[in-house]
């Protein structure tokens, strides 16, 4: 699809704040919809229903959707030999689903499938196993609650099991599911894939999310990232799905993200005009991409 119409451009919170108390989610809200995007993504990992109701409540008011992202933690590792640990993620997934189906949003998606840790060791194939099973459970669950489950290939340093998006795809085979989706990262993919634009037409069907930072996670259009390249290639397989903004920095963030995300540095401090200047550009570099396919490829 060329024409855009349904291509919502959202902001990670975590861009404005990583408190997400009542006043801090209004003033976060607020200021994404004035800068124009469509979305805003909250993390829903630990979401009680008051959470839900509140985000649910500012975001009607401001007229922005709500994407709902996951994150499981080391001590809720879907993948962990631990069966207490295992479960605890397993859980923390299968309430991230009902604080979705109550903001009204209709994914949860991200790192659902181990935790976002160092790892010492690539899974072993009982782990594998134990993943699919676990997240064929929450994926009948989340069917049945009319929701989706995105699986976001994360960077090698921040996890295993899921890393490039190959991975993800025969993730998504082996469970045998119809309703998960790819989430790319383009943060992840610059370390990871071998050659995003094949990537992404090889499995373009199953992309269903995208996150954007630059190779430095700075906002898109601030490092060396090839954006032309990857908004030519989702152009190319029709993606008109959700681009949402991912960037961490310690100007706005805590030592929790800091630490979680190695963000060491302030590549940007001013979250306001950091995330104008990267909704200019994904508009600027989608809409060139969508044309450039079309003069390409006439219909
Ligand atoms: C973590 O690095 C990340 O990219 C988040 O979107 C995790 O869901
Ligand atoms: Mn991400």
């Amino acid at each position: 699809m060329t024409d855009g119409a349904t291509t919502r451009f959202g902001v990670h919170s975590l861009v404005f704040t990583d408190r997400w108390n009542e006043a801090n989610a209004r003033v976060t809200i607020d200021v994404a919809a004035r800068l124009g995007f469509d979305l805003i993504e909250v993390l829903v990992t630990d979401f009680t229903s008051a959470d839900a109701a509140v985000t649910r409540r500012l975001a009607n008011d401001a007229g922005i959707g709500v994407a709902t992202g996951i994150v499981l933690p080391p001590e809720a590792d879907l993948s962990s030999p631990n069966r207490d640990i295992a479960a605890r993620g397993e859980a923390i997934i299968s309430r991230a689903l009902e604080a979705a189906s109550e903001i009204g949003s209709s994914a949860v998606s991200g790192l659902v499938y181990a935790g976002l840790d160092r790892y010492r060791a690539p899974p072993t194939t009982a782990q594998r196993e134990q993943v699919v099973a676990a997240l064929r459970r929450v994926d009948g669950k989340a069917d049945s609650l009319g929701l989706r489950i995105g699986l976001e290939p994360i960077n090698r340093y921040e996890t295993y099991m899921i890393n490039t998006i190959d991975e993800a795809a025969a993730m998504i085979a082996a469970i045998g599911s119809s309703n998960m989706f790819i989430h790319l990262d383009t943060f992840h993919m610059n370390i990871e894939e071998e050659n995003s634009a094949t990537a992404i037409e090889q499995h373009g069907r199953l992309i269903g999310y995208v996150h954007v930072a630059d190779n430095s996670r700075g906002m898109p259009g601030s490092g060396a990232f090839d954006f032309e390249g990857l908004f030519r290639a989702l152009a190319r397989v029709n993606y008109s799905g959700d681009i949402t903004l991912e960037s961490f920095s310690p100007a706005v963030v805590g030592p929790e993200v800091v630490a979680a995300t190695a963000s060491w540095r302030a590549i940007w401090t001013d979250p306001v005009e950091s995330a104008r200047q990267g909704l200019d550009f994904l508009r600027r570099e989608i809409a060139s991409a969508r044309g450039a396919i079309e003069h390409i490829q006439p219909a």
